[in-house]
C-alpha cells in the first residue's frame, strides 16, 4: 500500500527535559557530525526535507503566572512538578511543537526520521504520525508502534517513582494517562493517540512493578530479552510483525539503551543484558523490509556520559548503524 520511500522528513530534537541528566540534547549533533544525514543522501539515495540543523528545544522557558507551587530549586521555579512530573509544562510545550513538525512531514508522505533527545520526545513524534496516518488516503489502517527499549516507558504520573517524563510517553500516547491540568498535555487529542492493541515492545528487561501491572491488565504485546534468548531475534520479529499485520503503517521508536551497554554505553539509564548490535540492526532491517515503516526515532544518545574511553564513539557508531538499517540499508 505504500511505495518505496525516497523522501525523508528529518526532525533534529535537542531536548533533555524528560529526564534529569544534561547531554541527551546533544544527541542529534553528534549523530549528524558523524555523517549520518549525508550517508542517508549519498549511500541510501534519500531526498532530505525538514530542518537539518539541530533545534535546541531546551531553550523553552515556560511562563506561568502562578508561582505559589514553585519549588525552592530555581531550575523548576517556572515549571513546578505536577502529579510528580518534572518539567511538565516544558515537556508538554516541546512535544506539542514536535508533533506539528513531524505531522507535517508524515502528512506529505515522507518517512519521518527524528533524532533525539530523550524519549519524552516520542509523545511528539508518535502523536504527529498517528494523526497524519489517519488523514492519509494511502494508509487504510491506523498506526502501529514498535517500541524497542530496555524499559517500557508506560508509567503514568501516578505509578512513576522518578517523575521523569521519558519513562511515561507510552501512557500518554495510549490514553492510559490523561491530562488534568491546562498546559500539560491537554493538546493531546484522540486523533493523536494509538490503541494499546497496536503496540509491541521488544528487548524489555527493566520494567517497574506498576508498569508490569499495566502491561498485564491491558494485555499488551511484549517481547522481553528472555523471549529473544529463548526464540532468537528472527522468530521474535516474525511474531511481532505478524501481530501487527500487513497493510498497517509502522512507527519504530528505538531507545539506544535497548542495546547492551557494551555497544551503547553513552546513555542515561543503561541496563546490562541487552541486545547485541546485530540484534538491534536486525530489528531495524526487519521493519524496513516490510515496506510499512512510516516513522523512525532514535533517542537517548547522551555524549556526555561514558564509562570508558571510546564509549561515545561506540554509541554514535551504533546509532548510525541502527538508523541506516531502519531506513533500508542492506548488508548485500
Ligand atoms: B527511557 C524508569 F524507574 N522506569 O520511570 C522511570 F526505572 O526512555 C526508567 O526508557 C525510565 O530511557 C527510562 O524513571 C526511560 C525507572
Ligand atoms: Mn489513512
Ligand atoms: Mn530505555
Ligand atoms: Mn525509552
Amino acid at each position: 500500500f505504500l511505495s518505496k520511500p525516497t523522501e525523508l522528513g528529518v526532525t533534529l530534537v535537542g531536548f533533555s527535559g524528560g529526564q534529569s541528566r544534561p547531554g541527551t540534547d546533544a544527541g542529534p549533533e553528534v549523530l549528524t557530525q558523524a555523517g549520518l544525514l549525508t550517508q542517508l543522501e549519498s549511500d541510501l539515495g534519500y531526498t532530505l526535507h525538514g530542518d537539518t540543523h539541530v533545534r535546541n528545544f531546551n531553550a523553552y522557558q515556560p511562563t506561568v503566572t502562578d508561582r505559589d507551587n514553585a519549588l525552592s530549586n530555581s531550575s523548576t521555579i517556572d515549571d513546578p512538578d505536577v502529579r510528580g512530573m518534572k518539567n511538565p509544562r516544558s515537556v508538554s510545550a516541546v512535544t506539542e511543537q514536535i508533533s506539528e513538525l513531524v505531522y507535517a512531514q508524515a502528512r506529505a508522505g515522507r518517512l519521518a526520521l527524528t533524532l533525539g533527545g530523550d524519549h519524552s520526545i516520542a509523545i511528539g513524534t508518535v502523536s504527529g504520525i498517528a494523526r497524519a496516518i489517519r488523514e492519509r488516503a494511502d494508509t487504510p489502517n491506523d498506526l502501529a508502534l514498535i517500541w524497542v527499549d530496555a524499559h517500557a516507558d508506560i508509567n503514568t504520573p501516578e505509578t512513576s517513582d522518578s517523575g521523569n517524563i521519558h519513562g511515561m510517553p507510552v501512557s500518554f500516547l495510549t490514553g492510559l494517562a490523561t491530562s488534568s491540568t491546562s498546559g500539560i498535555f491537554d493538546w493531546l487529542q484522540p486523533h493523536h493517540k494509538i490503541s494499546t492493541t497496536k503496540l509491541v515492545y521488544i528487548a524489555l528487561r527493566d520494567v517497574d512493578a506498576g508498569e508490569k501491572r499495566i502491561l498485564r491488565e491491558n494485555n499488551i504485546r511484549a517481547y522481553s530479552m528472555h523471549d529473544i534468548d529463548r526464540h532468537g531475534i528472527g522468530a521474535v520479529m516474525d511474531a511481532a510483525l505478524a501481530y501487527i499485520g500487513t497493510n498497517t503503517p509502522i512507527h519504530l521508536s528505538f531507545d539506544v539503551d535497548a542495546l547492551d551497554p557494551m555497544w551503547a554505553p553513552s546513555t542515561g539509564t543503561p541496563v546490562r543484558g541487552g541486545l547485541t548490535l546485530r540484534e538491534g540492526d536486525f530489528i531495524c532491517e526487519a521493519v524496513a523490509e516490510t515496506g510499512q515503516c512510516v516513522g523512525f526515532d532514535l533517542v537517548e544518545v547522551n555524549p556526555s556520559l561514558s564509562q570508558s574511553e571510546g564509549g561515545v564513539g561506540d554509541t554514535v557508531r551504533a546509532g548510525v548503524s541502527l538508523v541506516r538499517c531502519g531506513l533500508g540499508d542492506t548488508l548485500l
